[in-house]
């Protein structure tokens, strides 16, 4: 039950229409896109402008009232939704951050544009285009997914093999602290050694160190040629070699993704055709992008050599459109999939390419042991794998194997989706204890009340042994 001196005291600072208590009203705040992870909120705050941010705050400090910020609540691993019930001690409020909205002083020689940490991804995309240029980032969530929840998951897609992740996008950031003192700078600037630099700080921490309100931000030129390939190859041996060959061959490549055969074959039942590509068992399908100011399509086709022969290769904007299909609307097909039941148990991992067939093979098993339907794809040229399993019979044991197995083949346990409160169990894998001791320490000196995203990147007791279950709240 909501403090009401709380809720009188947030309509005041944001004005009542912001501040949403009714079940129906929240209830698209309190269940994220995954489906699987949902808490209570005691109400929903939408502050429009960094003062009312650093209100918000100020007020949930001195009430004790956690906040979970949230920007376009795409997260799949519980980061942005309250916490399960039960689990905490303090009531929770989401702070939401899509009305911090707005795109200003895009500068097309420094190549850079401001934006609230509400805009969401395709407008950062559309007001980079409307002067010429293009956003770095993309990624199938592209609608609804905002630029400052970006920051706080250092967010990846598609286009990290050419331009890096959400971390190399921030020039500059503008936050607010736990206590309402704002920091950062959005100046921008490319040289700057005068101290911490926030948006290295920020990026990644999930809305534990503070709340990201706008962001000086990248852009890149904008290519008036884009070719698309869907390619299949007979392993993932060699879609890793191809992966090397065309970036060593490609100055144009922007992104390489796979899709394993039954993914493949999900997407084309939901889209209602089959894929112009047949990767046999154990192969893979690769959805290849170049773009250049010049044609780069007869270099794709060259690069590809004795493959180019089992590959759609498209330029027009709708036969591109139907091909990047089958790599963009995967989720969407699980999501159909597993509609009325149990959503799908993701893992999002990634390890050296040189391991990913032994990454894949390690998966494949752990799914055969529980009986589930694996759908692997992801984002090949950074070795990173989304996991998906269907109709799991046991989470717990898929997710100590699999993530032991990345540990120990040298990757991370999540590459792009972060931690949120799904993968706390399993951070003593990747992060040794100084380093999850000095974390905490930094937290606790930004936030010593603790009330920004209790649980959320917050280390639990390694289970016993590698191979045993650790409890997990939300893994069902
Ligand atoms: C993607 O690459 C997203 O499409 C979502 O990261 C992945 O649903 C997933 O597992
Ligand atoms: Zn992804």
């Amino acid at each position: 039950v909501a403090p009401p001196a709380v809720v009188s005291d947030l309509r005041s600072a944001v004005g009542d229409a912001h501040v949403l208590v009714d079940e129906d009203a929240r209830a698209g705040y309190e269940t994220d896109w995954s489906g699987r992870y949902t808490g209570r909120a005691v109400a929903v705050v939408r502050p429009g402008t960094t003062h009312e941010v650093a209100e918000v705050l100020r007020i949930c400090r001195t009430a004790g009232v956690d906040v979970v910020p949230q920007g376009g609540n795409t997260g799949l691993v519980g980061g942005g939704v309250p916490r399960p019930e039960g689990s905490t001690e303090r009531p929770a409020i989401v702070l939401s951050t899509r009305r911090l909205g707005g795109v200003s002083a895009a500068d097309p020689d420094a190549m850079q544009l401001t934006a609230g940490a509400g805009v969401t991804i395709a407008e950062w995309q559309a007001a980079a285009r409307a002067v010429g240029l293009d956003a770095p980032l993309d990624f199938a969530a592209r609608d609804s997914a905002t630029v400052g929840g970006a920051i706080a998951t250092n967010a990846g897609g598609s286009r990290v093999l050419r331009f890096g992740t959400m971390r190399s996008q921030v020039a500059g950031i503008e936050a607010v602290l736990a206590d309402g003192r704002v920091v950062g700078s959005l100046a921008g600037l490319p040289k700057e050694t005068a101290g911490l630099h926030w948006p290295s700080v920020l990026t990644g921490s999930e809305g534990t160190l503070a709340v990201v309100t706008a962001a000086r931000l990248r852009l890149v030129p904008r290519f008036e040629h884009v070719v698309t390939a869907l390619v299949a190859t007979a392993s993932i041996g060699e879609a890793v070699d191809l992966t090397g060959r065309l970036r060593r061959q490609l100055g144009s490549l922007d992104s390489v993704e796979i899709i394993d055969p039954a993914a493949l074959a999900l997407v084309g039942g939901h889209l209602g055709r089959a894929a112009p590509v047949t990767p046999p068992p154990g192969g893979a399908a690769l959805l290849v992008e170049c773009a250049g100011h010049v044609d780069p399509t007869s270099d794709l086709v060259a690069a590809l050599g004795d493959i180019a022969g089992d590959s759609a290769v498209a330029v027009d904007p709708l036969q591109r459109a139907h091909l990047i299909a089958f790599r963009d609307r995967i989720t969407e097909a699980m999501n159909q999939a597993s509609a009325g039941g149990v959503p799908p148990f993701k893992l999002d991992v990634a390890v050296p390419l040189g391991a990913l067939e032994e990454l894949a093979a390690v998966a494949r098993r752990a799914a055969a042991d529980d009986g589930c339907r694996l759908i692997a794809f992801g984002h090949l040229a950074e070795g990173n794998l989304h996991l998906n399993h269907l109709g799991a019979r046991d989470p717990a044991t898929i997710a100590a194997t699999v993530l032991s197995a990345v540990a120990d083949l040298g990757g991370t346990i999540s590459a792009e989706h972060g931690i949120g409160i799904a993968k706390t169990p399993w951070l003593h894998l990747v992060r040794s204890s100084a380093d999850l001791g000095a974390q905490a320490a930094v937290r606790a000196a930004l936030d010593p009340a603790g009330i920004l995203n209790p649980g959320v990147l917050a280390p639990r007791p390694p289970a016993i042994g590698r191979a045993a279950t650790p409890t997990a709240p939300q893994v069902p």
